[in-house]
């Protein structure tokens, strides 16, 4: 089976960078896959895609070696098992608040005897290779979302919980359930200090920690303080700052 170097990546301690791919277009994934990142996340918790845009991203993307990942809308075994069938090599599960959860979302990601996902699909395997079923288990990265005070919480116990990959820390979520406001980046103390208890939780877990960014500068930050898989920000928000900014330096008489 095609090797994961993402989960390589996450299982040596080492760094990873992506993107969220919310636009949902292929020749946009396609773009974005030559661009350099090590993983693409297609984002259909918060955005228009379905499963069948999911697989034409997943095929753009497969022109090159970015490993394809999926934030999927919910910890919901059905999707998991359909998403991971189209060939998703990482699953990004939202808002997983206990170990009962994080059992479910661990367990609907691997076949028996790890777990409860059923056999079949078609891409996976044509993807992955023909010992896709042989080796999924060891290959397929699952990242579980961290953005509730609950989960903050029984952090410990969530992190007791084998097969987990990765915990990523969504900002936004996180801001909202402490009643802080959101952003990326945030400095707001009770904020950072649960993004301090769920980093250095999962450090002694030996569990990677994942954060949401919103610029290259806290890319850099993040991993100077430990953190392992950093999307940066959306090819929406790249697109529109792109945009902006070109306009802003144009300096035709009526804009200026
Ligand atoms: C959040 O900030 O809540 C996220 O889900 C980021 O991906
Ligand atoms: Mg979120």
């Amino acid at each position: 089976m095609r090797k994961n170097i993402v989960k390589e990546k996450l299982q040596r301690g080492e760094p990873s960078i992506g993107t969220w791919v919310a636009i949902g277009n292929p020749l946009v994934a396609e773009i974005l896959s030559h661009a350099g990142f090590d993983w693409l996340s297609v984002d259909m918790e918060h955005n228009a895609i379905d499963i069948e845009s999911l697989q034409n991203c997943f095929y753009a993307m497969s022109t090159t070696d970015t490993v394809p990942f999926v934030r999927v809308p919910w910890n919901d075994p059905q999707i998991l098992k359909r998403v991971l069938d189209v060939g998703a090599y990482g699953v990004v599960i939202p808002n997983v608040k206990t170990p009962e959860e994080a059992e479910m979302a661990v367990q609907a990601c691997r076949y028996p005897p790890e777990g409860f996902r059923g056999v079949g699909g078609i891409r996976g395997r044509l993807y992955g290779g023909p010992d896709y079923f042989q080796k999924a288990n060891e290959e397929i990265a699952v990242i579980l979302m961290i953005e509730d005070t609950q989960a903050v919480r029984c952090i410990a116990e969530i992190c007791n919980v084998p097969g987990i990959d990765s915990l990523f820390i969504g900002p936004n979520d996180l801001a909202a359930s402490l009643g802080v406001p959101g952003g990326y980046d945030i400095h707001q103390p009770d904020h950072k200090a649960a993004v301090s208890q769920i980093l250095q939780t999962g450090k002694r877990f030996n569990i990677p920690v994942g954060i949401h960014c919103g610029s290259a500068e806290e890319v850099n930050r993040r991993i100077e303080e430990g953190f392992q898989w950093m999307p940066i920000v959306s090819d929406a928000r790249f697109l529109s700052s792109a945009v902006q900014s070109a306009i802003e330096q144009v300096k035709l008489p009526s804009l200026r």
